[in-house]
C-alpha cells in the first residue's frame, strides 16, 4: 500500500472518512501490562527510548493489541534538551528533571544544532524499524514537542505548574528567552527533518503548555514557531503533513491553523466539538478530542460519547483521538469499547 493510500493520510489530504480513521496520545504507556513488562527489560525510561528495539516494540504493541490507523514513534519531547547538552534525567513517581537555562551563559554551554543528531541517532533507528514493521495499512507519526513547551522544561528544570519559571525568563531577560526560542526551533526543525527521512509519514508538534502563553504573545511564541517549523520542513519535504496542537490555546487555534498551515489541528478536552466542527473544521482535519477519563470510567458515557464525536465530525476531515493522553489507571477493555462504538 503507498503512503498515500493510508486511511490517517487521506483525511489529513482532506477526504471525508466514515468511520474516521482512529489512534490515541500515549498509546504506548503505562495502562498496558506488556508496557510495563518492557519498560522494565529496558531498565529506565531513558535507556527504553534509546533503545531502537524496545521503544519499536513498545510502539507496536498498541498496534497489535487494537488496530489503531497510526502508530506514534516511541521516544519523548525532552530528548531535544539532552541532545542540546542539557542533562535530563527521570525520578520515579514524580517525573522529568533538567539542568536549567536561566542566562546567557547557560545558552553559551549548549551544543550547536548540528551536534544533536550524535544523541538523537537511535531515535532515527526505531524509526526505520517501525517502518519496515508496521502493518502496510498503519501510518507511521514522528513527533516533537512545540518551542515554548520545551522551553518551559529547559528553563524551569522539571514540569510546573503555571509555567511560571518560563515566563518570567521571557519578561526578565527576553534576549535569552528569543534566543533559547530559536534554537529549539532550529533543532525541531532537524530533527523532524531526519524522523521524515528515516521514514515518518505525518509529523506533530506537541504545544502542551500553549494554554499558558498570554494572549498577547501566543501568536509570537505558539503560532511563529510552528509556522517556521511547518515551512522548514516543507521546503525539504513537501508532501508529509503536520498536525499542531496548541492545546488550551482556545479559539485562538484559528488564527494558528491559518497561519501556520499545518494539515490537521489536534483538538484538546475543552474544546467544545461543536464549536470546532463549524468553525475549525471547515479549514483543516480535526483531530480530537475524548476526554480520557471516560476511558478510566467506561460504561454507558463512553460509548455514547464517542458516536457524538465521530456524528459531530462527520461533515468533514477528522480523525478520531483524545483530548490529552490516555492516563496509566486507563482499562485496556475501555480502549476495544471504543474503537467498537467508533467503528460499529
Ligand atoms: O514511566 C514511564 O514509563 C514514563 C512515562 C512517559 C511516557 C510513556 C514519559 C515521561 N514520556 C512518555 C512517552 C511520550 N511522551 C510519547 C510517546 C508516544 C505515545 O504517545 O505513545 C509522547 C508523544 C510524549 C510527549 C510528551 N512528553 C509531552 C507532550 C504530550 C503531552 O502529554 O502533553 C510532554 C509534555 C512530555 C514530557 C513528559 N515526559 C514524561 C512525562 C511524565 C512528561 C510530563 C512531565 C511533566 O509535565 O511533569
Amino acid at each position: 500500500m503507498k503512503s498515500e493510500d493510508k486511511r490517517l493520510l487521506r483525511v489529513l489530504a482532506g477526504e471525508t472518512l466514515d468511520p474516521p480513521p482512529a489512534w490515541m496520545m500515549r498509546q504506548a504507556g503505562r495502562y498496558l501490562p506488556e508496557y510495563k513488562a518492557t519498560r522494565a527489560e529496558a531498565g529506565s525510561f531513558l535507556d527504553l527510548c534509546y533503545r531502537p528495539d524496545l521503544a519499536a516494540e513498545v510502539t507496536l504493541q498498541p498496534i497489535r493489541r487494537y488496530g489503531f490507523d497510526a502508530a506514534i514513534l516511541f521516544a519523548d519531547i525532552l530528548l531535544i534538551p539532552q541532545a542540546l547538552g542539557a542533562d535530563l534525567w527521570f525520578v520515579e513517581g514524580e517525573g522529568p528533571r533538567l539542568s536549567t537555562i536561566t542566562s546567557a551563559d547557560d545558552l553559551a554551554r549548549l551544543k550547536p544544532v548540528e551536534a544533536i543528531h550524535d544523541t538523537l541517532n537511535p531515535i532515527y533507528e526505531t524509526v526505520r524499524i517501525l517502518r519496515s514493521e508496521l502493518p502496510k495499512e498503519t501510518a507511521l507519526i514522528g513527533f516533537a514537542g512545540a518551542p515554548w513547551t520545551v522551553a518551559t522544561y529547559m528553563i524551569a528544570g522539571q514540569g510546573t505548574k503555571d509555567q511560571g519559571p518560563a515566563r518570567k525568563l521571557m519578561y526578565g531577560d527576553p534576549a535569552t528567552f528569543d534566543r533559547l526560542m530559536d534554537i529549539i526551533t532550529e533543532a525541531t526543525i532537524a530533527y523532524l527533518a531526519r524522523q521524515i527521512e528515516a521514514g515518518a509519514e505525518v509529523v506533530k508538534l506537541f504545544d502542551s503548555w500553549a494554554g499558558a502563553l498570554p494572549g498577547n504573545v501566543f501568536h509570537k511564541y505558539a503560532t511563529e514557531p510552528a509556522k517556521r517549523i511547518v515551512d522548514g520542513l516543507k521546503a525539504l519535504h513537501p508532501n508529509v503533513p503536520v498536525i499542531g496542537f496548541p492545546r488550551q490555546g482556545g479559539e485562538k487555534v484559528l488564527d494558528f491553523v491559518a497561519a501556520t498551515g499545518t494539515a490537521g489541528c489536534a483538538i484538546d478536552t475543552n474544546v467544545d466539538p461543536a464549536w470546532a466542527a463549524r468553525v475549525l473544521q471547515p479549514k483543516v482535519c480535526v483531530q480530537g478530542n475524548l476526554d480520557p477519563a471516560l476511558l478510566v470510567a467506561g460504561g454507558p458515557l463512553l460509548d455514547r460519547s464517542v458516536k457524538m464525536l465521530r456524528e459531530t465530525f462527520s461533515n468533514g476531515p477528522y480523525i478520531f483521538n483524545l483530548g490529552h493522553g490516555i492516563t496509566p489507571d486507563a482499562d485496556p477493555k475501555n480502549v476495544t469499547t471504543m474503537l467498537e462504538a467508533l467503528r460499529s
